[in-house]
């Protein structure tokens, strides 16, 4: 069976909890549309983050692969387009600080996704109407683990849909947000099973 690799991340800095964490722990292991689900929490690290990441698409061979990952300040579901080759931010779990270095010295400005984002955000606004596609997945480890999973994927000219996803706090975790835990996972569900679709379509072509 195709399978999707689908990670999230722990917390960090002083988050008490993750909602990408236990989104992509409650769909690990599920069929969606015929694409099995395997689900990874990364650490909040520049570095280690990409070498599981490698060693993952190596290991897995994924038909595809979605990242999930918090942003705490938005309060809708983010269908990132661009990944910058810029780290830059706070520190990260290993307490390594990045400022304005690149990801790849010699590696392009960016890479686009590669999901299929309209079909995407069509599909979950059909459920929920807090989806857009975003121009910035920032500069810390959410946008270099992007950038790093597409400059890999190049590398090994391996075609296979990739991209980042930024999910706000559920309302369990804050409040004053929109979406449920309930919400985000039937939105990212539906992600998943757009996503098989057009694997399926791609492939009949
Ligand atoms: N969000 C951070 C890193 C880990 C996460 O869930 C980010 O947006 O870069």
């Amino acid at each position: 069976m195709k399978k999707v690799i689908l990670t999230g991340f722990e917390p960090f800095l002083n988050h008490e909890a993750n909602p990408s964490e236990l989104i992509v722990s409650a769909l690990d292991e599920k069929v969606i549309n015929g694409l099995q689900v395997k689900s990874v929490v990364l650490p909040v690290s520049f570095q280690r983050a990409a070498e599981i990441m490698k060693k993952l698409i190596k290991e897995e061979d994924p038909a595809a692969i979605v990242m999930l990952g918090l942003a705490g300040k938005r309060t809708a579901i983010s269908l990132e387009r661009i990944a910058i080759n810029v780290m830059d931010g706070p520190e990260d779990n290993d307490g390594v600080v990045m400022s304005d270095q690149p990801i790849h010295e010699q590696g392009p400005a960016a890479y686009f996704s590669t999901l299929p984002l309209r079909e995407i955000e069509a599909g979950v606004k059909e459920h929920d109407s807090h989806v857009y596609v975003s121009n910035t997945a920032g500069t810390y480890v959410c946008n270099a683990l992007m950038y790093e999973t597409l400059h890999e994927l190049k590398r090994l000219e391996k075609r296979v849909p990739s991209g980042f996803i930024h999910i706000p706090f559920t309302k369990e975790l804050n409040e004053a947000n929109p979406l449920t835990h309930e919400n985000l996972y039937q939105a990212i569900t539906v992600l998943l099973q757009k996503l098989s679709l057009s694997i399926q379509a791609s492939v009949s072509r």
